[in-house]
């Protein structure tokens, strides 16, 4: 073991820092970094478990072509054959590459700088258009430059705190305990959440606004004629410093309240709240950037900012966060079709030839390149012929993604650069190749509040894997540009990118990190975590607080923006509106969060959150399952019933993949409408119906060795020790030995042990293996009633006779469900814990239990667990 390496968590945009001492055996013990500016030493539930991730379990160790394993010279030769042939032929356009907020910056710069100034297409996007792109068009809109105003300090600073689509409780962790932190220390300190549903983020508000899905803008517009009628106007800030104030505030005016459905109690007790409390975040996050007018909310937000000069300073401002750990870095080096480089524009000639020139290539791209959602249309339509994806799993997270699995199946050529090759969309690849991941290898990343952190390698890279980086730039040389990728590794990239900051510096922009452009190697090796800009003049700190803008003028811009309703409305045919998004424990598509077996305890199944009205008149109890379906797809989810959605409306986790369940990939469902000036897709607002799965039996199994599943619906993870899966069957199998033998992958002579009452549907059986539990199905005709975690505790283990009772036995209390993912504390543990020691406090539970003292993710679920508890407490 040596000294352990500091580098920064690969999940949110938060950007933790965190502490790696390798074990020497593949894994690393995992900790908050004290020194990182971002954490201080803290870490959400999923970075805790960064240790559980490491296994080289379903990673993809050498490249290979058409499914075969093959060498590196050949799959790269052919690679740069396909994409300067293809180019060559139907020209530059035909080509592209499709990225990823979650690259490293160097990998970024050099994927930007192959496509842009050496094949001459502007056709590189990236998953940040599904992400970010909102509030980029709204920040260049309003500031002339895509930067975040503010700090992560700001949200501490503030009096009034309002959170508008955004679960920072699951989503932003780390950042929403430094917000509990402050209003517990400062309990005048408001919270507000805007969000159409109730969520861990809005146990913690002082007013939570259910408004109407999509009309954000409405809301804000009633904020900015109150400010106006009240006078709470920064006169001083508007005048010398921001145009458009008339226009939007005719358009403010003309907008009705009414479309938020809440009451005029509500806008009002949220507009004091805003108005007279002087230090203000806005933080905003997927409720607003997702959504067909996505842009025109973020603009709706930073008007009310600008209008009162709530901007830049201690405690104010705007604050979009970030969703992925270089979502900011991307935006930054030019990933997104529409941008250049270091905030340069590819439609402004004069940026255009500075590049150009600084690059010394052979051409530029002198146009925008298509847009994802775009991008995959023409890829389906055969206009573009080389499609390379990277880092990023689009059969599972485009909108409408049949439909895109469809166009990358239907590519003439698709290169997959991915860790593992069991995802939807490396399983359409003709050339499939192996990255380094998480821990193996170096760069950087810019988080939320504009701060540049150090990724470090602690791990080997195993097999044949190599840095997307490198990967990129040897493509590059086989097709021909040898000098302009002659990278001998990633700080080299970084001094060219931020040299090239200090052109788009020369230029005004404000992204500039030419200080950093001479570093030596060891410099970048040692790096520290830093605010940008660092040029020769500025360094860190806060934007616009100083009224100076990045617009022509200088002057800030304030935007007419008008509410308009969503593309898709509920009609007799599609009642429901779809709202999409994130689970606590679990990161996108799953290939990572999900072979930590403690993250999957947390939720296991896909699921629809349904009001229990609307369940009920689908005819749909709790734990069963429902068929839903929208105009261009379907799904199978468990129904979960709650009043936390409103009537009308449910919600689905995003994460399901065709990997992990039979038929949970949200996006199957979700229609490619978009954002007009940002192309960023409405994710959060699709039509759909309900209907009652119906299941002649339904299923659970536990087993040593992964399942493989054949049923309508099944959903499996990686448990402690082995697989859990769920299943149902419309018509029950005539034999379930048999069904069971196929699921485990059993020889015919393996001989489960039996209980059945086939009167009633109830079978289980069990299958042991050198006298130990190999594997369990329990199979019922309602929703399986076992004690899931009781059994999958008995997995491998030999006294297992007891596994066919389902229940643990009286000695031996079931945990349930985990909810502190740290210590593996289960619901039934707290719930018991709670009534039987009459705790109180979420403090109370963790002096008891342990529960939620390391990480605190769970802490909000745990309030609500405590709440639950309260009213029998008290009638006790
Ligand atoms: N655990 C976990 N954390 C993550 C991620 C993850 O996969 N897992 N992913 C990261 C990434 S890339 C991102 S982008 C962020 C996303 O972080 P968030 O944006 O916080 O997460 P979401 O769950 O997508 O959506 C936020 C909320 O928007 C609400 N919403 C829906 N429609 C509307 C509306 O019309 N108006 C308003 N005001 N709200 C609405 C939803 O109900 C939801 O609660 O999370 C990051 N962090
Ligand atoms: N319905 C709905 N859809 C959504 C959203 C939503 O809220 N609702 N949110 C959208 C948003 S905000 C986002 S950001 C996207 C996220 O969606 P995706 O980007 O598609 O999701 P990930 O699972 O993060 O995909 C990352 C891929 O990169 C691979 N990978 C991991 N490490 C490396 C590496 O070092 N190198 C390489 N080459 N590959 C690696 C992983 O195995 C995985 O396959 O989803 C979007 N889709
Ligand atoms: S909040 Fe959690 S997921 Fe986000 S960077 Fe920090 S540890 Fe990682
Ligand atoms: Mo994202």
């Amino acid at each position: 073991m040596g000294a352990p390496t500091r580098t920064t968590c690969p999940y949110c945009g938060v950007g933790c820092g965190v502490s790696a001492l390798p074990d020497g055996k593949g894994g690393a013990a995992i900790i908050g970094d004290k020194a990182h500016p971002a954490n201080k030493g803290k870490l959400c539930s999923k970075g805790s478990a960064l240790g559980e991730t490491l296994s080289l379990d379903d990673r993809l160790l050498r490249p290979q072509v058409c499914g075969q394993d093959s060498g590196w010279d050949e799959a790269l030769q052919l690679v740069a054959d396909k994409f300067r042939t293809t180019a060559a032929e139907y020209g530059p356009d035909a080509v592209a590459f499709y990225v990823s907020g979650q690259l490293l910056t160097e990998d970024y710069y050099v994927a930007n700088k192959l496509m842009k100034g050496y094949i001459g297409s502007g056709n590189i996007d990236t998953n940040s258009r599904l992400c970010m792109a909102s509030s980029v068009a709204g920040h260049r809109r309003a500031f002339g430059t895509d930067t975040v105003p503010g700090l992560y300090d700001d949200i501490e600073l503030a009096d009034t705190v309002v959170l508008v689509g955004s679960n920072l409780a699951w989503c932003h962790p780390v950042l929403y305990q430094r917000l509990a932190a402050a209003k517990s220390a400062r309990p005048e300190m408001r919270v507000v959440t805007v969000d159409p549903r109730r969520t861990a983020t809005s146990d913690l508000s002082d007013l939570h606004l259910a408004l109407r899905p999509g009309s954000d803008v409405a809301l804000f517009n009633a904020l900015l004629t109150r400010i106006v009628d009240e006078d709470a106007l920064d006169h001083a800030f508007l005048g010398a410093h921001v145009e458009g104030f008339v226009a939007a505030l005719a358009a403010a005016r003309a907008d009705d309240p009414e479309a938020t459905g809440l009451s005029a109690e509500e806008i009002d007790a949220f507009c004091r709240l805003w108005m007279r409390r002087e230090k203000v975040v806005t933080i905003y996050s997927q409720g607003v950037n997702q959504s067909s007018q996505g842009s025109d909310k973020v603009n709706a937000i930073l008007n009310c900012h600008l209008a009162t000069g709530r901007i830049g300073k201690p405690g104010m401002g705007p604050f979009s966060v970030t969703g992925q750990p270089n979502a900011m870095g991307g935006r930054e080096v030019g990933g997104l079709a529409n941008m250049l480089a270091c905030h340069l524009d590819i439609e402004n000639a004069t940026h255009r030839t500075a590049v150009h020139e600084f690059w010394d290539s052979p051409v530029i791209a002198d146009k925008p390149g298509l847009k994802a959602v775009d991008m995959f249309k023409a890829v389906g339509e055969g206009r573009i012929k080389a499609l390379w994806i990277i880092h990023t799993n689009p059969a599972v997270s485009m909108p409408d993604a049949d439909a895109v699995r469809d166009a990358i199946a239907s590519c003439d050529f698709v290169v997959v650069s991915d860790v593992t090759g069991r995802t939807d969309t490396a399983r359409l690849a003709h050339v499939l190749l192996p990255a380094t991941a998480w821990g193996e290898k170096d760069g950087t990343v810019t988080n939320s509040e504009r701060c540049i952190s150090r990724q470090r390698a602690f791990l080997p890279a195993p097999g044949e894997a190599r840095a997307d980086w490198d990967i990129l730039a040897e493509v590059a040389r086989r097709m021909g540009h040898v000098a302009a990728f002659d990278y001998a590794n990633p700080a080299e990239i970084f001094r060219e990118y931020a040299a090239l900051s200090g052109v788009a510096g020369k230029f005004g922009r404000d992204f500039d990190i030419s200080a950093l452009a001479d570093c030596s190697d060891a410099d970048y090796d040692a790096l520290e975590p830093f605010h940008w800009p660092r040029s020769g003049t500025r360094s860190g700190g806060r934007f616009f607080g100083d009224g100076r803008f990045f617009t022509s003028d200088g002057r800030g811009r304030m935007l007419a923006v008008s509410t308009q309703a969503p593309v898709a409305r509920p009609s007799a045919d599609w009642p429901l509106v779809l709202n999409t998004g994130r689970l606590r424990d679990q990161w996108h598509t799953m290939t990572r969060s999900a072979k930590s077996p403690r993250l999957n305890a947390h939720m296991a199944e896909p699921y629809l959150e349904i009001h229990p009205v609307d369940a009920a008149l689908a005819g749909l109890s709790p734990a069963s399952l429902a068929r839903v379906e929208s105009p261009v797809g379907a799904a199978i989810l468990r129904v979960l019933v709650s009043d936390k959605v409103q009537q009308g409306q449910v919600f689905a986790p995003m994460h399901w993949t065709g990997e992990t369940a039979s038929a949970g990939r949200i996006d199957a469902l979700v229609p490619a409408v978009t954002d007009p000036v940002s192309g960023q897709p409405e994710s959060k607002a699709a039509t759909c119906r309900v209907t009652a799965f119906a299941a002649g039996a339904y299923g659970f199994a536990l087993s040593l060795e992964e399942p493989v599943p054949d049923a309508p619906y099944w959903a499996k993870a990686r448990a402690r020790g082995g697989w859990r899966c769920e299943l149902a069957w419309e018509t029950a199998p005539q034999d379930w030995t048999e069904a069971a033998r196929a699921l485990f992958g059993l020889s015919p002579d393996a001989e489960p042990l039996v209980v059945a009452d086939p009167a009633r549907g109830l079978h289980r059986l069990a299958f042991l293996q050198d006298g130990r539990l190999a594997a369990a199905l329990f199979v019922a005709r309602d929703p399986v009633a076992v004690s899931r975690q009781h059994l999958i505790g008995l997995l491998g283990a030999e006294d297992a006779l007891g596994v066919l009772a389902g229940q643990p036995g009286a000695d031996r209390p079931d945990p349930g469900a985990t909810i502190c993912a740290c210590f593996d504390v289960g619901v039934n543990t707290i719930r018991a814990a709670i009534s039987a020691q009459n705790l109180t406090s979420v403090e109370a539970i963790g002096q008891a239990l342990r529960a939620g003292t390391n990480c605190g993710s769970c802490k909000p679920e745990l309030k609500a667990l405590l709440e639950a508890a309260a009213p029998r407490l008290a009638a006790e």
